[in-house]
């Protein structure tokens, strides 16, 4: 029988990333539009995320949130699109995407928010403060064509989408080293199909 598989997202949100990683894996999936505000804290999608944020999948019955856990998911789940780490990989593989799951987020969503840790408070904030965290992910970036080394894995979907909206809204730095990473990967064909896909999707949903 086959996998059941279905992506509740908003075409506006970091339902990309989930999207993207879709795309690369090559699964069939069904889209589920949720809106904001409305549908998303309705009582139907909080059973499925009580947080009543996208994106979401639901894969045979089990339901993933948080778009990295959903990227490490899926590698796992499709094993044949050959998106998990390698042993030597892995190192590199969980650590960033961990680092950018968790500090760089912080860091970046303080630093829009203008909230500024004070020096002393850096040592309880798991990011340290926004200057640090930058300059550690440029290094990262910078290590090897790929987050986990010379191929693409599931990790370079969220830290590459980490980084490109990054650097496209204004809440990272446009260092060199983040946009030819993100060029790198904003050319794979299946970054390309899952924005055709959300931008199709946009216009459907787009009042009349
Ligand atoms: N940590 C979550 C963040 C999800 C998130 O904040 N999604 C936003 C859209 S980008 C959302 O659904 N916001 C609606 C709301 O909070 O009401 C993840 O990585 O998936």
């Amino acid at each position: 029988m086959a996998d059941e598989l279905i992506l509740y997202t908003n075409p506006q949100s970091r339902g990309r990333i989930a999207r993207w990683m879709l795309e690369e894996v090559g699964a069939p999936y069904e889209t589920e539009f949720v809106d904001y505000g409305t549908t998303m804290k309705g009582e139907d999608y909080l059973t499925i995320n009580p947080m009543g944020k996208v994106p979401a999948i639901v894969h045979n019955g089990k339901v993933v949130t948080e778009c990295a856990a959903i990227c490490a998911y899926l590698a796992e789940a499709f094993p044949e699109a050959g998106l998990a780490p390698l042993p030597e990989e892995r190192a590199d593989y969980y650590r960033w995407l961990f680092f950018t799951a968790g500090p760089v987020e912080q860091a970046v969503t303080n630093h829009v928010a203008q909230f500024v840790p004070k020096p002393e408070q850096g040592r309880m904030f798991g990011y340290g403060n926004y200057d640090l965290t930058v300059d550690v992910l440029e290094a990262a970036v910078r290590a090897h064509p790929y987050i986990a080394g010379d191929r693409f894995t599931a990790a370079d979907v969220y830290v590459g989408s980490g980084v490109g909206w990054g650097t496209m809204f204004g809440t990272l730095p446009k260092r060199q080293a983040f946009l030819d990473y993100f060029a790198r990967l904003s050319s794979r064909d299946a970054f390309k199909r899952a924005a055709q896909l959300d931008d199709t999707l946009a216009a459907e949903r787009a009042p009349a």
